[in-house]
């Protein structure tokens, strides 16, 4: 649902994962796929407790990729879902055993919570099963960039703000249509062309009303406010790496639509993942989820 009113503001297509630092666009990976390590996964909003979430393809995902650390960047469990409903099928079980698993092998990880989990922000500081809890965190890259790890949600109020500022700018647009008209015939009198500063504005005022847009240049702006080179985080189910005004902005997606993960490889290098489960492997998948359900 947030997916789609996300599309419905922001007009969005689809995929568009786009990785600066290996020139190219999102990688498919999958079950068939040589199994790879990396020296950092980042994933979030799997959204398990929900049908939606691809908790299958997600084992999968785990089972290809290991790593030296993991973050787990927040709804990773969805509580607000599971108030309302209980839905708990064994392959939920099986990718919290599989974390615990991961953690007790010696892979770092660290679950920063959203809201969605809001819940497991009471344990900030703490630790499960070795699974650090922490409010936000500042990940170093193998080269020594500075990436700032948060869920993204706070970014919703900032928005929400922005949006206020931009209705109060459509007021403006209101009298700079007055304004238009006088400058037009003004233009008129010096013989000049008509130009519409109005149809310019409304432009602007668009622009400006494009939620994702907005979400990822608050986040950024956020980011280098605060010294890092970049920042990580999820929240709007959409995986991106781009650079906005000289800061890294990498969302690593989700694993209810788009099963993404951001994954930096040992010379620093990060991409953005996209999991296409193997198709000989759904059946048999399907199949085991109906004995175990
Ligand atoms: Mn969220």
């Amino acid at each position: 649902m947030m997916r789609a009113l996300f599309d419905v503001l922001g007009g969005l297509g689809t995929g568009g994962g786009f990785a600066p630092d290996t020139g190219g666009e999102a990688r498919v990976s999958d079950a068939s796929t040589v199994r790879q390590r990396f020296r950092t996964i980042f994933i979030s909003d799997l959204h398990l407790g929900t049908p939606g979430c691809q908790a299958a393809a997600l084992l999968d995902f785990l089972k290809a990729h290991p790593s030296d650390t993991l973050y787990l960047v927040g709804d990773i469990v969805d509580g607000w879902q599971l108030r309302r409903k209980w839905f708990w099928p064994q392959a939920h079980n099986d990718v919290l055993q599989k974390l615990l698993r991961r953690a007790r092998k010696g892979c770092r990880i660290v679950y920063v919570p959203g809201n969605h989990d809001e819940f497991a922000r009471e344990f900030i500081g703490h630790q499960f099963g070795g699974i650090e809890v922490a409010r936000e965190a500042v990940h170093t890259t193998a080269d020594g960039r500075q990436l700032w790890v948060i869920h993204g949600d706070y970014f919703d109020a900032v928005v929400q703000c922005a949006k206020w500022l931009a209705y109060v700018g459509d007021n403006l647009y209101e009298f700079t249509l007055k304004l238009n008209r006088h400058l037009n015939s003004l233009r008129a009198r010096m013989g000049l062309p008509y130009w519409s500063l109005s149809a310019y504005l409304k432009h602007k005022v668009k622009s400006a009303l494009s939620y994702v847009t907005d979400f990822e240049e608050a986040v950024a702006h956020e980011a280098r406010r605060r010294g890092h080179q970049g920042v990580v985080c999820g929240h709007i189910h959409r995986a991106e790496m781009r650079d906005i005004n000289g800061i890294l902005y990498c969302n690593d997606g989700d694993w209810v639509e788009s099963r993404s993960a951001l994954v930096e490889h040992f010379d620093g290098t990060l991409e953005l993942l996209h999991w296409a489960p193997a198709a000989h492997q759904t059946g048999h998948r399907q199949a085991a989820e109906t004995v175990s359900t």
